[in-house]
């Protein structure tokens, strides 16, 4: 296994395809490799690309791949999008589209594997991310569908995260039902080439204006951890990108506001306050996976499906249930 980090860390693609599985499958060599790595990790951009499905994102991360490219930047991509080309969910058109990506050293794609719960997912995939920028990527790309609480948890793996629009699929603006507009550090309206996409370039821009004030509290991720960290006075005001991904209209702008928001990043003091959040975030779902075990473990599924049928007969409640499956075990 050690020899398999050595591997990796000199560049041996086949030696980080292996590494990647083994710490997707998160066991205690899984952990010791991590630990290997963890003092390698830190230099990579991490940026977030969120939204919908059929909104373009796929399309548009294999747009910037190839521009950072352009630039001389290595580029790793998770993509944890299930009907993501990346993860094999592709139509023919889109495969061949990909390849120019798949022949480049320069370029590693890992989709990842759907996992048993939310939290396992996040774990693998900043796990993942991490090995990634270990290795060296320069920038690392994770796309994830646009759903909810799923994608704040893992864009908080994300320095930079994209929401990306499109316009002409029955809602004017997806993101927002999906709630996950509050956690977009740039706008894209992708597709820019069909009819409306001025429309939904109004309707951001007028949620914007209206919503700035919570959009600058939550931006950011700052309300779930506010105590630890306190809110951040947010200098930045998420600009809205217009994009053809297809053609890689607009893709040079983008590339500059991600820029732009890196540099924001470091100047501000927002770049360490992301990491001690992206640590904290870590951290506590390690440990809620952990003690979760731990205590399933002590308490033992007999006890535990016993109490459940109490709960259900209507002889005890939740919280007193869980006080008394509490009182039973030691901590940990
Ligand atoms: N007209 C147009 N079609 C696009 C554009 N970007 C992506 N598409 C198409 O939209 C479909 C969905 O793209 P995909 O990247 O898989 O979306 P994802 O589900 O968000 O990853 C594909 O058929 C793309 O070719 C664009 O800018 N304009
Ligand atoms: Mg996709």
């Amino acid at each position: 296994m050690m020899k398999l980090v050595e591997q990796a860390l000199t560049g041996d693609r086949r030696a980080l395809a292996r590494l990647i599985t083994l710490v997707e499958n998160n066991g205690a060599e899984a952990h010791e490799a991590l630990s290997t790595l963890y003092p390698h990790t830190g230099r990579a951009h991490i940026v977030g690309v969120t939204g919908a499905p059929g909104t373009g994102k796929s399309t548009l991360v294999n747009e910037l791949a190839k521009a950072y490219r352009a630039q001389g930047a290595t580029v790793g991509i998770v993509a944890v999008d299930p009907t993501s080309p990346f993860s094999g969910g592709a139509l023919l058109g889109d495969r061949v589209r990909m390849r120019d990506l798949f022949g480049d050293p320069g370029v590693f794609i890992r989709s990842m594997a759907s996992r048993g719960s939310l939290g396992g997912l996040a774990r693998a995939t900043a796990d993942v991310v991490q090995v990634l920028d270990a290795v060296g990527y320069d920038v690392i790309l994770v796309e994830t569908v646009g759903a909810g609480q799923s994608e704040v948890e893992i864009a908080r793996t994300a320095h930079t995260t994209l929401v990306v629009e499109a316009p002409g699929l029955g809602d004017e603006v997806q993101a927002l039902k999906a709630g996950v507009l509050e956690i977009a550090d740039i706008l894209v309206v992708n597709k820019a080439d069909r009819e409306g996409a001025i429309h939904t370039v109004r309707a951001l821009q007028m949620m914007l204006d209206l919503g700035q004030p919570q959009v600058t509290m939550h931006h950011g991720q700052a309300m779930e951890v506010a105590g630890l960290v306190g809110l951040a006075d947010d200098g930045w005001k998420p600009p809205i990108c217009q994009t053809v991904a297809t053609s890689g209209q607009g893709v040079p702008e983008l590339m500059d506001c991600i820029a732009d928001h890196r540099a924001y990043l470091r100047e501000s003091g927002e770049w360490e306050r992301r990491e001690r959040l992206r640590a904290a975030a870590q951290l506590e779902n390690l440990l809620r996976e952990r003690l979760i075990a731990h205590l399933l473990d002590q308490i033992g599924q007999e006890r535990l499906n016993e109490i459940i049928a109490r709960v259900v007969r209507r002889e005890v409640d939740p919280h007193s249930a869980v006080e008394a499956l509490l009182r039973q075990v030691d901590s940990p």
